[in-house]
């Protein structure tokens, strides 16, 4: 199951520009699979995959297994509730496939039954340019900051815990990472890895079709890490309500002071804790401070 979104799309008769190696590869170790396909065959994502900025493969962590009964996890030592995840699948499927070449995938048919070589007492070398991530509610947040970060490395394994999580050797010999989407409680790691590959492709120049790109939007750079404001389209008046008036004046010093305001009076009301830490000049502050703001570090 696993290649289907790395074969090489190439491009029917127009000239093929798009770059041989792909900026970065994620491998995907999950029990669910499946749970990725439609996602990533969409949008973004998927023009990013089919011209070849980004690649994917996705590993069943069941295929590594040898038991009879391809199991996958196992009641927790010192009892309690809940199913722990062994860590021996795990551990065989990151270290085989990173052994290999970014895009390689068993073969179906080698599922089981037909694994490669695995020294099962020594680690291997992981190699340079990747990391290991788990994908669990203990991991350090996700925030854009760690996006940029993690859009760094060349590969990217990420490692889907479900049940009640993974044996403690998963993290200290394995992982060199490990991230949370937030303080919830999902039904396992998928779709937070799913968030990360989005936001991660993102920063892969030539992901977006459009020239600001990424730059943008709320959180990134180009806002000096503010929401953004509000925008409007057709109709000018919808139910009654119009555009406001700058937008439509034609001057665009004054559109851009109105965009930066409404985006300074947007964070101040949803997300005064990120006025905390973000470089706001002499003149931010003081806007900041007639629309009610009082810092907590004043300054
Ligand atoms: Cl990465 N996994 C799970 N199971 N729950 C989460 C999460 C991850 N991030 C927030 N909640």
């Amino acid at each position: 199951m696993s290649d289907f979104l790395d074969e090489n799309h190439s491009a029917t008769g127009a000239v093929d520009t798009t770059p041989d190696t792909p900026a970065i590869h994620f491998d995907v170790f999950t029990l669910f699979p499946q749970m990725f396909v439609s996602p990533l065959s969409e949008s973004i994502i998927y023009r990013a995959l089919e011209n070849r900025l980004i690649s994917i493969a996705l590993h069943n962590i069941r295929d590594y297994t040898i038991d009879r009964h391809h199991i996958c996890d196992d009641t927790p030592y010192g009892g309690g509730g809940g199913m722990v995840m062994k860590p021996t699948p795990i551990v065989r499927a990151v270290e085989s496939v990173l052994a290999r070449s970014a895009g390689w995938s068993l073969p179906p048919e080698d599922a089981y039954e037909n694994l490669p070589p695995w020294e099962e007492t020594t680690p291997a070398t992981r190699p340079v340019d990747t990391a290991v991530i788990l994908l669990t509610p203990q991991g350090r947040p996700l925030t854009q900051t760690v996006v940029a970060e993690l859009h760094q490395f060349k590969r990217l394994a990420l490692v889907c815990g479900r049940y009640e999580g993974f044996d403690e050797r998963v993290r200290t010999q394995l992982a060199t990472d490990e991230i949370s989407i937030g303080d919830y409680v999902l039904s396992g790691g998928e779709l937070a890895a799913m968030v990360m590959i989005d936001a991660v492709t993102r920063l892969v120049p030539g992901a977006l079709g459009y020239a600001l790109g990424a730059h943008q939007d709320s959180h990134s750079p180009g806002l000096g890490g503010l929401l953004e404001g509000p925008q409007y389209t057709r109709p000018y008046t919808f139910r009654g309500e119009p555009v406001p008036d700058v937008l439509i004046s034609g001057h665009h010093a004054n559109i851009d002071r109105w965009r930066h305001e409404q985006s300074l009076m947007r964070t101040l009301a949803r997300r005064p804790e990120l006025l905390e830490t973000l470089p706001l000049t002499a003149a931010d502050r003081a806007f900041l401070k007639t629309h009610g703001w009082q810092p907590r570090s004043p300054g």
